[in-house]
């Protein structure tokens, strides 16, 4: 059997930055305005007032100092606080599937493939925007790629969820190259009105190539020593959002129906989950977290990051052991560690050891063991 590559990484960076200073000041008036419009009631004691954000909070509890986003005006309008985007006819590529398209052109590129090479596309993500037919498809109808398409999602970890299905289709032989896409406009998705949670955020494109060892021919490999999942079920991350609401007569703009989280119980609960399964995905592998040059992490939360490597290596954690993007990028859902992959591991040598490791909503934890050929 051959041995399996990441033969090509892509990245998408949309075009607008919002920096932490920028969002807290929108969000701020966003706070008076509703304070001065709820005036009586927030008097009478039957509406709460809103609280100002922070921009040390935001960089202090998390590490963000800004995000990318499709659309920035219609977030820092304090009287909409989401993005506007324009509606697109069906025969116009979609906005999910153009982001994704971006991408995977740029990770094609970068393995030596054209279309005719891809015979899959997995498009694995938090946010899926139609129910069919699936981004996956119209993905593969752009680049002109053969075989077959799916859509997945398993929240923060659908890039290393996907990158497993891709895997198995090449060790089966079921496709010879497969492409991951994780575009993520989390921008819809965000709850910019809610202080707890409004800078968490940002929007991007990810992209990865698997393929036989025997046909790639980009100049830098990665062979895929294994993957592992795990999920196990927490309501501390959820959106209710769904096709069902219609039916439901339940009101589409209600808090439920947007991202919301217990941030600290997640944090709490999530770092020995992640740390405990790298740990057992490495032994799996007959390594140890001291064999690994570079964790490529989920980039949810600076601190959460340095816990779990913490854990593991008992060590100083530098961002040469894990790499930081989610300064400059927020959480990004599923692509943060394949942002983190694409950007920290040119200096690495043959035979150097990485780990890709996502965690998030499910929870769901799945982890990838690279060795550089
Ligand atoms: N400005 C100022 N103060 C604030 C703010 C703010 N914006 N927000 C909260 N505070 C205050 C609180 O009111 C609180 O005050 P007090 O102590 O008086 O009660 C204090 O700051 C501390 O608040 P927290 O305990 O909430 O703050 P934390 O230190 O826990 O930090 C974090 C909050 C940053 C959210 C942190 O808990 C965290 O990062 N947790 C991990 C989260 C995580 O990993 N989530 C993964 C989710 S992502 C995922 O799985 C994908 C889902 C699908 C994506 C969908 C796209 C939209």
């Amino acid at each position: 059997m051959s041995a399996v590559v990441i033969s090509g990484t892509g990245l998408y960076q949309p075009p607008h930055t919002i920096t932490n200073a920028e969002l807290v000041e929108s969000f701020n008036a966003y706070v008076d305005l509703f304070n001065a419009e709820h005036a009586a009631q927030i008097e009478a004691g039957a509406v709460q007032p809103l609280v100002h954000s922070s921009a040390e909070f935001i960089e202090k509890a998390s590490g963000i100092k800004q995000r990318y986003v499709m659309d920035k005006e219609g977030i820092l309008d304090p009287t909409r606080m989401h993005p506007r985007l324009k509606e697109r006819s069906d025969d116009q590529l979609s906005m999910l599937a153009e982001i994704g398209v971006e991408a995977a052109r740029k990770a094609m590129a970068a393995a030596g493939k054209t279309g005719d090479d891809i015979d899959a596309v997995i498009c694995s993500c938090s946010n899926l925007q139609r129910a069919y037919p699936a981004i996956a498809i119209e993905i593969q109808n752009a680049i002109g790629a053969r075989g077959y398409g799916y859509d997945m999602n398993v929240a923060c970890s659908a890039a290393t969820f996907g990158l497993e299905q891709a895997v198995n289709a090449v060790r089966t032989g079921s496709a010879r190259c497969v492409l991951v896409v994780n575009p993520e406009i989390t921008s819809g998705h965000q709850e910019w009105k809610d202080r707890d949670c409004h800078f968490i955020f940002g929007d991007v494109a990810t992209a990865t190539v698997v393929e036989r060892a025997d046909t790639a021919t980009s100049t830098e490999q990665w062979e895929v020593l294994g993957s592992k999942l795990a999920t196990q079920f927490s309501n501390n991350i959820r959106n209710n959002f769904g096709y069902l609401n219609r039916s439901e007569d339940s009101d589409p703009n209600a808090r439920d129906k947007t991202f919301r989280q217990e941030g600290r119980k997640v944090f709490k609960e999530v770092v020995p989950i992640a740390a405990a399964h790298i740990e057992s995905q490495l032994s799996d592998v007959s390594l140890a977290p001291a064999d690994v040059r570079r964790f490529w992490l989920h980039q949810a939360n600076l601190s959460m990051n340095q816990l779990i490597v913490k854990k593991l290596t008992g060590g100083e954690v530098t961002a040469e052991v894990a790499p930081l993007i989610l300064d400059e990028f927020a959480n990004t859902s599923s692509a943060g560690s394949i942002i983190a992959f694409h950007k920290f591991r040119a200096d690495l040598a043959s035979g150097d050891v990485g780990v890709i490791c996502s965690f998030g909503a499910g929870y769901s934890v799945g982890s990838v063991v690279l060795r550089k050929r």
